[in-house]
């Protein structure tokens, strides 16, 4: 190396501006979380110790010198350090290796014996080589050709193997062998040993012998160590498991973390406890972060068109399940710029499950539940809700998940509507089914779900009651109650005026939402006001009336309905309630007028698309069916592949 180490050994020549090979090493065995350093020395003894004293880092030294060092070779220094290196498993390195970080945590993670080789770099002419038969290291020396890969001597020895291997050292230095190498010793015992190649493929890991080494593997490891790494979290809570990929993945680069919008989350797994600007903080405190950049879709593309990043870090637990084709684009779009997808492996740990659940857990808290459909609309602009009518059918609401386009669906919310309740016990929807059994069901719903309820209130009853009925909901985490301007007996909407329905006064009606939002206790539960005069034809300007008029009496939402195919109305109406007034959200109940799009909606100015009564409609025709197929046949066999498995049931109903 001449002028270069002239004052100082090898090991301190600075291969980038703020490191030495040996700096970088011992920086890589403290974040690999080694304490201990048995260290030979040689010429230059005190200028290396005071040099690692001076790094200040949490390692304990032992440093061995060769007085030998210039009669011998590292043979010999083993032999001198012999008393330091017993009864356990090391890592032995040459002191003027410069690897890649994860290279030596690949190493030092190894469950097996290891030594540091590459499948794809030419065999170096002067350099270790290393000859590999049935899968283990045989031979390492210059001299070996045939059966050989580049080599580097990086090892991770178990304690038995290493035994043997110093065994055979002390007797070659003994009998004065001690000018050739340590692995001259190690070749006449491997076949007592199992020690693995580890293939390091074109990563850096190299020695250096000289200053062209030394010019070449500083442009290395500057390219190295400008690589950047992304990785995206949903989480909303950070524990161990997250920090050791965090770790991992620093390893390999700066680090940018792509936190998942408030939006994707919802859509993706379940509302987020915490808002995106604090995750966003909690992952910038994070030791290793370098920068955090919001993600606005499971999609990565975007963000890794934009960064470019050299790696995406993931857990392997991606593979499959309705993530496969997120991951499935992260490969595509990484290939097209020649990206790398690192996956760890993914371990599922009942402690982190059990945070999960308590999480959940949380969201189906009252308090939790009921504020959350006035965020998701504040957040998302447009929300939806299916009905649900029992536990099984909130469930369905709850799980079911569509993948497109690199985007999740969800319906966002639950619709506890009359019509399937009454439905659902054989009742006509006339507030027949009463408000003990209609909590009955809410309960149920609640018991095993978390997303916010909308409950139909009917006509909301008398005044005198409806104040009642709002605190139960209140106290049982209903987001939002929707009463529509109806008087005396009740029909459902959808008959119009086939059957004889009495539209409530403005005056009293404005009366009834003004009696409920006295009587509530907390501030996120929403009175909704529905008019009825579409359905009752009585005209555009009555409807946009009672609007504003019910907007004023405090009713915090507005509910459009009509039983026309045709959308006009429903358009018409929109658009002219939004004229005067861009806040009080709006919702619509697309039975009919079903051909328009939740976008489309969206656009007019609707805040809240509820699906009134699918789930019902579709689930009674196949139950008829089933029962139907059955009494033709006079057994249950035609009617087995209309069923649902059991697996598929089990699969719905989580067990505590
Ligand atoms: C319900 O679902 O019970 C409703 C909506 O009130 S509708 O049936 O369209 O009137
Ligand atoms: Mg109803």
């Amino acid at each position: 190396m001449g002028v270069l180490t002239s004052e100082h050994p090898k090991c301190m020549t600075e291969i980038s501006p703020a490191q030495t090979i040996l700096s970088r090493q011992l920086q890589q065995i403290v974040s690999a979380g080694i304490y201990e350093v048995v260290m030979t020395t040689g010429y230059f003894d005190r200028v290396l110790i005071d040099y690692c004293n001076f790094l200040h880092l949490p390692l304990h030294f032992t440093f061995v010198n060769n007085p030998l060092y210039d009669k011998t070779n590292y043979i010999y220094s083993i032999y001198c350090a012999r008393e330091f290196l017993q009864g356990e498993d090391i890592v032995l390195m040459h002191g003027d290796l410069v690897f890649e970080n994860w290279i030596f945590d690949a190493v030092v993670g190894s469950k097996v014996s290891c030594m540091t080789v590459s499948s794809t770099q030419p065999l170096p002419e002067k350099d270790f080589k290393a000859v590999i038969r049935d899968g283990k290291i045989s031979k390492v020396g210059i001299e070996f050709f045939d059966d050989a890969m580049a080599a580097q001597p990086l090892y991770k020895l178990l304690w038995q193997d290493w035994k043997v291997w110093l065994d055979k050292v002390v007797g070659y230095c003994e009998r004065d062998y001690r000018k050739c190498y340590a692995e001259n010793a190690f070749n006449e015992v491997s076949d007592l040993c199992n020690v693995r190649p580890l293939d390091v493929k074109d990563a850096l890991c190299a020695e250096i012998d000289n200053p062209d080494d030394l010019a070449l593997v500083s442009a290395r490891l500057k390219e190295v160590s400008n690589r950047t790494v992304y990785m995206c979290f949903s989480t909303d809570y950070i524990h161990s498991g997250h920090i050791a990929i965090i770790k991992r993945a620093e390893k390999l680069g700066h680090l940018i973390v792509g936190v998942l919008s408030d939006e994707a989350v919802a859509s993706y797994k379940r509302f987020p406890m915490i808002p995106f600007e604090e995750r966003k903080t909690l992952f910038e405190n994070i030791a290793g972060v370098e920068k955090v950049v919001e993600q606005k879709t499971l999609s990565y593309k975007d963000n890794l068109l934009t960064l470019k990043p050299d790696y995406v870090v993931h857990g392997d637990d991606w593979k499959d399940g309705f993530q496969k084709p997120i991951r499935q684009e992260v490969v595509q779009v990484l290939s097209e710029y020649g990206g790398k997808l690192v996956e760890f492996p993914y371990s599922h740990d009942k402690k982190y499950d059990d945070i999960d659940k308590a999480s959940r857990a949380q969201l189906a808290m009252p308090d939790i539940r009921r504020g959350r459909l006035g965020k998701l609309i504040r957040m998302k602009g447009l929300v939806t809700a299916m009905e649900a009518h029992s536990g099984i059918t909130g469930l369905i609401v709850e799980k079911t998940t569509v993948l497109q386009d690199g985007k999740t669906y969800q319906f966002d919310a639950m619709w506890i509507s009359s019509l399937c309740d009454s439905t659902a016990k054989g009742k006509p929807d006339i507030e027949l089914v009463d408000m003990t059994s209609r909590f009955r069901t809410i309960d149920d719903i609640m018991e095993v779900t978390t997303k916010p309820v909308i409950f139909d209130g009917d006509t909301g009853g008398l005044t005198e009651h409806f104040v009642y009925t709002v605190r139960s909901l209140e106290r049982m985490g209903v987001s939002m109650v929707i009463i529509e301007d109806k008087t005396g007996l009740k029909k459902n909407s959808l008959f119009g005026n086939e059957v004889k329905q009495t539209q409530d006064s403005i005056e009293h009606f404005c009366e009834k939402i003004r009696a409920g939002k006295k009587a509530q206790k907390t501030s996120d539960f929403m009175i909704c006001a529905r008019i009825e005069s579409l359905i009752l034809e009585r005209g555009m300007d009555d409807a946009l009336q009672r609007a504003f008029a019910f907007v004023g009496a405090g009713a915090d939402a507005i509910m459009i309905h009509s039983r026309k195919k045709d959308p006009a109305e429903i358009f018409e109406f929109v658009e002219k309630f939004r004229q005067k007034d861009t806040a009080t959200p709006v919702v619509v109940v697309p039975t009919s007028f079903n051909t328009v799009t939740e976008q489309e909606f969206k656009d007019r100015g609707v805040n809240v698309v509820i699906y009134a009564n699918q789930l019902t409609r579709t689930g009674f025709p196949a139950m008829q069916e089933a029962a139907r197929t059955i009494l033709e046949n006079h057994r249950a066999k035609e009617c087995d592949d209309k069923c649902m498995s059991i697996k598929e049931i089990i699969t719905l109903i989580p067990e505590e």
